[in-house]
C-alpha cells in the first residue's frame, strides 16, 4: 500500500504519527512522494514558481537529517516518526536562499525584513504586560481571541497516525483545519506526547521541549512562531507578545485579571470569570489517554472549558506560592548552560534550574519544583498538566518571561561562546544540531540559541542577578580581567567570565554595578517554601493524575 511507502521501518509495533504541515504538502502524492516543495504566489497573483525559485527565492532540495546519538532514555529506531524530524514524512524540501524562509520561501527568516529580506527588522518589543496600557492589554487579548478563532491559512494538522494517514482506502490523508492558537497547543502536546507502540502501550520515556537541553530553545521557537503567526494574521509586523513576572506576584496572580488573562469566577473558584474572553475558550488536546488507547492524534476537538485555580492547590502547600525575584537571581549565577546528563537530573545546569528540576541554586533535589515548573503547578488547572498547559493563554505570558531569564542568562553569561550546549548525547531531539519537532520549515536548538535581537525580538528589561549582600565586585573582577589564569578549572574561567560579560551587559538591562555575585549560594530563600515537598510530581502524566507520582 501507498501508505508504507511513508518510512523504512523495521519495528514490529509501528504506531508513529504524523506532523503539522503546510496544506499544500498533504495530499496523496506529497505524502507519497516525501516531496514537500509547494509554489510560491505573490502577493498580486503572480506564481513565482516552486519555492519562489523563478524570483531566485529558492529551490526544492533533498533534506537529510543526520541521526544525531541521542542518551538511552529512547531505546528504538524508526518507531516513533518525529525521529530526525521530518524525514519520516519529507525528504525534499525547499531550501531557501539569504534571509528567505518559509515552507515556500514566502518569508523572511526571524530578526530580517523587507522585499528581499536583506534589512534587519527592529526588534518588537515584548513588555510586562504590568506595564501595558489598558489599550494594549486589549490588543493583546483581542489578538489571541483573534487567533483562536481564525483558522491557519497555510496549515493543517494529521488526526491520525501514519498506518491510518491516508485514510482506510489510502486516498484520503486524514488532516483537519485548525485555527491558529489551536496549531500552538497542539505543537506542544505533539512534542510531549509518548511513543506510541500499540493500543495503550505509550513509551513515555520521551519528550522533545521538556527535560533536557531544548526546554528553552523548543519554547522560544514555539513563542517566536506564534508572534509571527499573530504578525500576519494582523497584518501588523509590530505585534509583540508580552510577559508575565511571575516572580513577584508572591501567593497571588496578579495577571488573573479580566483585563489580562481572567479573574477568577464569581462563583466557581476553578473558572474563568465570564468577563474574560478566555472563559469562552475551549481545550483541545486534553485526552492523551484516550489517544494512547486508541493509538490516535489529537483531532482537535473541543474538549471543555479551561480550568485555573491559583495558588488553590490546597494539598501541595508548596505549589501555592509563586518562585521568588531571588530564586530568578540565583539561577542566572549558574555558569553552564547544561550538565550531564542533560535530562530533569542535571545539576548546576542553568536549563535544568529554570525549568525547575533543581534548587534555584543548581542544586538538584526530587522533590521540589522551582521556577517554571513551579509557575505552571501553582496554576492548578489546565496549565499545570504539560500537554495540555498551552491551551490556557497564561502560557503564552509564563514563557514569555522564561524566555526572557534565558535571554538574560545569555547576556550575562555570553553562552553562545561556552560549550555547555551538548551536540550528542542529550535526550533525542535536545542535541544542539537536532531539529525542534514539530516545526516545519525545520529549525534546529542552535538556530535559536542567540541573543533575542538577534532574531528579531527584545524585552523592555531583563531580570537581574541577586542584588543584594556586600560588594566583592572588586575583587571577582580583578579575577575575571585574569581569566587565563584559571583554565583547568573550567567553573573558574566560567565564573570569572560571566563577570567579565555583566559590565558590557547593562544596556541589555544587566545588573548595576552593585549587584554582588555569589556563586553557587546555598542559604534557603527567606521564604522557605517550596523545598518541603514529600511527595514528587508528576508534571507530565495525563489530564487527572498531575501531582502525584512520577511518570
Ligand atoms: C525520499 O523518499 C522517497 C519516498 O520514500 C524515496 O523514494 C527517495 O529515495 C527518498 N530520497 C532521499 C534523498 O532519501
Ligand atoms: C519558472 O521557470 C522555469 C524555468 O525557466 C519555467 O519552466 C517555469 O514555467 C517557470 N514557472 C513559472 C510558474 O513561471
Ligand atoms: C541520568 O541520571 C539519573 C540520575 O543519576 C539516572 O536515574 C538516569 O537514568 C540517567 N539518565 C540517562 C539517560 O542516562
Ligand atoms: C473506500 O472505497 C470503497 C470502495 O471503493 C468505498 O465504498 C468507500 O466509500 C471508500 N471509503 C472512503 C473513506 O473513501
Ligand atoms: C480548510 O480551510 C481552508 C482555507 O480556509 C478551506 O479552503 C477548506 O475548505 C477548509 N477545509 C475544511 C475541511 O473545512
Ligand atoms: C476527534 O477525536 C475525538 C476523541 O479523540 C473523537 O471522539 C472524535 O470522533 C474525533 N473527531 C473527528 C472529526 O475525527
Ligand atoms: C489542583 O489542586 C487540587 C487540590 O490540591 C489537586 O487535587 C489537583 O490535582 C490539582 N490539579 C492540578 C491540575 O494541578
Ligand atoms: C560573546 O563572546 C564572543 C566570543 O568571545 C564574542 O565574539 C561576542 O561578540 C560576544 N557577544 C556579545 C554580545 O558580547
Ligand atoms: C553542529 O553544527 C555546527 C555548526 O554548523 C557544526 O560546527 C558542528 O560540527 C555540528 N555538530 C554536530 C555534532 O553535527
Ligand atoms: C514597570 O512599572 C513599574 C512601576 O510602574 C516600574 O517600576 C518598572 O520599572 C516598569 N518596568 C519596565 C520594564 O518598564
Ligand atoms: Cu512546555
Amino acid at each position: 500500500m501507498a501508505v508504507c511507502t511513508l518510512a523504512v521501518f523495521t519495528a514490529v509495533f509501528v504506531c508513529s504519527v504524523s506532523g503539522q504541515f503546510p496544506r499544500a504538502c498533504m495530499t496523496v502524492d506529497g505524502i507519497v512522494s516525501k516531496e514537500c516543495c509547494p509554489e510560491l504566489i505573490s502577493p498580486d497573483g503572480q506564481n513565482l514558481g516552486v519555492c519562489g525559485e523563478n524570483a531566485s527565492r529558492g529551490s526544492c532540495q533533498d533534506l537529510t537529517v543526520p541521526d544525531i546519538p541521542h542518551n538511552p532514555e529512547y531505546p528504538f529506531t524508526n518507531v516513533d516518526d518525529r525521529e530526525r524530524w521530518p524525514n519520516k514524512f519529507f525528504n525534499r524540501t525547499c531550501a531557501c536562499q539569504g534571509n528567505f524562509w518559509g515552507y515556500n520561501c514566502g518569508e523572511c527568516r526571524y530578526g530580517w525584513t523587507g522585499e528581499s529580506c536583506a534589512q534587519p527588522a527592529p526588534p518588537v518589543l515584548r513588555k510586562n504586560i504590568q506595564n501595558c496600557t489598558a489599550e494594549e492589554r486589549r490588543r493583546f487579548v483581542d489578538a489571541l481571541d483573534q487567533a483562536k478563532r481564525s483558522v491557519h491559512p497555510d496549515y493543517i494538522i494529521c488526526k491520525e497516525h501514519w498506518l491510518g494517514l491516508l485514510g482506510p482506502n489510502g486516498t484520503e490523508p486524514q488532516v483537519t483545519n485548525v485555527t491558529i492558537y489551536d496549531l500552538f497547543v497542539w505543537m506542544h502536546y505533539y512534542a510531549v506526547r509518548d511513543t506510541l507502540l500499540g493500543p495503550n502501550q505509550p513509551w513515555r520515556e520521551i519528550d522533545f521541549a521538556h527535560e533536557g537541553p531544548a526546554y528553552n530553545t523548543w519554547h522560544r521557537m514555539h513563542l517566536l512562531w506564534l508572534e509571527r503567526e499573530i504578525q500576519k494574521m494582523l497584518g501588523d509586523e509590530s505585534f509583540a507578545l508580552h510577559y508575565w513576572d511571575w516572580s513577584v506576584g508572591g501567593t497571588e496572580c496578579d495577571v488573573c485579571t479580566d483585563d489580562m488573562m481572567g479573574a477568577r469566577h464569581p462563583l466557581n473558584p476553578t473558572a474563568l470569570s465570564p468577563g474574560s474572553p478566555f472563559s469562552r475558550w475551549q481545550s483541545v488536546c486534553m485526552s492523551l489517554d484516550d489517544y494512547n488507547r486508541l493509538v490516535t492524534l489529537c483531532n482537535g476537538t473541543d474538549e471543555g472549558p479551561i480550568f485555573r485555580n491559583p495558588g488553590g492547590n490546597v494539598d501541595r502547600p508548596d505549589f501555592r506560592t509563586l518562585p521568588s525575584r531571588r530564586d530568578v537571581g540565583r539561577c542566572l549565577d549558574l555558569p553552564l548552560y547544561d550538565n550531564p546528563n542533560w535530562t530533569e537530573t542535571a545539576e548546576r545546569s542553568f536549563r535544568n534550574t529554570l525549568e525547575g528540576f533543581d534548587h534555584p541554586d543548581g542544586e538538584y533535589d526530587p522533590s521540589i519544583r522551582s521556577l517554571h515548573n513551579l509557575a505552571h503547578l501553582f496554576l492548578n488547572g489546565t496549565a499545570s498538566i504539560t500537554h495540555a498547559s498551552a491551551n490556557d493563554p497564561i502560557f503564552v505570558l509564563l514563557h514569555s518571561y522564561s524566555d526572557a531569564i534565558f535571554d538574560a542568562w545569555l547576556v550575562l553569561q555570553n553562552a553562545s561562546s561556552l560549550v555547555s550546549y551538548p551536540e550528542e548525547g542529550a535526550p533525542i531531539g535536545h542535541n544542539l544540531n537536532s531539529t525542534m519537532v514539530p516545526f516545519f520549515p525545520v529549525v534546529t536548538n542552535a538556530d535559536v540559541f542567540q541573543f533575542s535581537q538577534d532574531i528579531g525580538y527584545a524585552f523592555d528589561a531583563l531580570p537581574e542577578r541577586v542584588p543584594e549582600g556586600p560588594s566583592q565586585l572588586t575583587s571577582l573582577e580583578i579575577f575575571g580581567m585574569g581569566a587565563g589564569a584559571f583554565i583547568g578549572c573550567v567553573v573558574c574561567v566560567l565564573v570569572a567570565f560571566g563577570i567579565a560579560r555583566k559590565l558590557s551587559a547593562k544596556r541589555w538591562g544587566g545588573p548595576d554595578g552593585k549587584g554582588v555575585y555569589q556563586p553557587l549560594l546555598k542559604e534557603e530563600d527567606g521564604r522557605g517554601r517550596c523545598y518541603t515537598a514529600d511527595t514528587t510530581v508528576t508534571f507530565m502524566d495525563n489530564d487527572v493524575r498531575c501531582n502525584v507520582d512520577r511518570r
